[in-house]
């Protein structure tokens, strides 16, 4: 297969399986036994894929709103800001219970219906919160079709994370997250085997220092926690995931999550996973550590299997868990509608 077919594939696909086996954790809000996800992993192994699609591990809303972005961007070949907004809200207005939508969300996709979606597509975010806009991971979770699309363009890769970023949420936080795991993709996509941690951290600590200017006065949660990341993984002996919790977290605001799926991909890259991991590959190993440091578990699963699958390609994830997780045919498919689109752009 076309080395960027596979990578496009791996990212739809990583962040999808990130996704399905996260969501059943994300009700406790804890760290997740490596044990629990192993016997996880054999029951889906024993799961046989049947006619009427009764899927053993569902989507949530952070597949369903990438999916939507994915099919907008194809459709439109460009960023369409009010079909988009129209299109996440319609899929919200659609969706079944499985999905559950963050808490403040609703709310804007309720508005964008009441203005029958004619009026300013980013007014509703921009005004949640008192007008300090929502925090939330919702900008991250979702953000990977833009790195597909923008894939060879990092400016504007950073133009268009941020406007997607601000249909929902506006806080700088969310957008700035927003943009950062739109470049650990891209990063991601542009890598080879040999790409070491070091490699992509640095290019990540670049994209941070224009995010997070060393001027501004605003605090540097993104640059702080890489450079907690760093030490990390520039330490000797085992990384907890108690101190992992506690000096970069995995709530639900952008600034832990989107840097916690970034933590859990690198530390896999460097091969310092928990040793319960065992030998398995880039993607298994990261999916699984991003799950298991608890928290927002589907939300850092499907961000930190997207950054694996851009890496790694298709190959990587298993075929006994694409077929037990709901929507794997439409990914597949959407990530070949992004790959053409590039191949298009690329013959220009
Ligand atoms: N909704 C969920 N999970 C609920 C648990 C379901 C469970 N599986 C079950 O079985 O019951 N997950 C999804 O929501 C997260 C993404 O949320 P998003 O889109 O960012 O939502 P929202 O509402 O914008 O923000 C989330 C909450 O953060 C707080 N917050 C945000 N900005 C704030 C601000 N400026 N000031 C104060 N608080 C702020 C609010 O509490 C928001 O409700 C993902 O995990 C996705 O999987
Ligand atoms: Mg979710
Ligand atoms: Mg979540």
């Amino acid at each position: 297969m076309d080395k960027m077919l596979s990578k496009f594939r791996g990212a739809f696909l990583g962040g999808l399986v990130g996704d399905c086996l996260g969501a059943p954790y994300e009700v406790y809000w804890r760290e997740v036994k490596l044990q629990t996800l192993i016997k996880m992993d054999e029951e889906i192994k024993a799961f046989q894929p049947n006619p009427d699609k009764s899927w053993m591990l569902h989507y949530t809303d952070d597949t369903e709103m990438a999916h939507v972005m994915a099919q907008s961007l194809i459709s439109e070949n460009k960023f369409s800001p009010r079909k988009i907004a129209k299109q996440f809200s319609k899929a919200y207005f659609n969706s079944v219970s499985e999905r559950f939508y963050g808490g403040s969300v609703p709310a804007v996709f309720h508005q964008l219906k009441e203005s029958n979606y004619s009026g300013d597509p980013y007014s509703p975010a921009a005004a949640q919160f008192a007008g300090q806009g929502s925090y939330g991971n919702g900008s991250g979770m979702r953000v990977f079709p833009i790195a597909l699309f923008c894939f060879q363009d990092m400016e504007k890769l950073k133009e268009l994370a941020a406007c997607s970023a601000r249909l929902t949420h506006s806080h700088q936080d969310a957008v700035n997250g927003a943009i950062l795991q739109a470049a650990a993709v891209y990063f991601a996509l542009e890598s080879n085997s040999a790409t070491t941690w070091q490699e992509i951290w640095g290019k990540l600590k670049n994209v941070c220092k224009e995010i997070e200017p060393e001027t501004s006065n605003r605090e540097k949660p993104y640059t702080d926690r890489l450079t907690r990341m760093y030490l990390f993984l520039t330490s000797t002996g085992s990384i907890s995931n108690n101190e992992v919790v506690s000096k970069i977290g995995v709530d639900i605001q952008a600034t832990e999550a989107i840097s916690a799926a970034i933590f859990a991909f690198l530390c896999c890259l460097a091969n310092r996973q928990p040793e319960e991991i065992g030998s398995r590959d880039l993607l298994q190993r990261t999916v699984f550590y991003a799950i298991s440091l608890g928290g927002d578990t589907d939300t850092i699963g499907t961000m930190a299997g997207a950054i694996a699958g851009a890496f790694c390609g298709v190959e990587s994830v298993p075929q006994h868990w694409l077929v037990a997780c709901e929507g794997w045919n439409k990914a597949e498919e959407l990530a070949d509608g992004m790959h053409r689109l590039f191949v298009k752009k690329s013959k220009k």
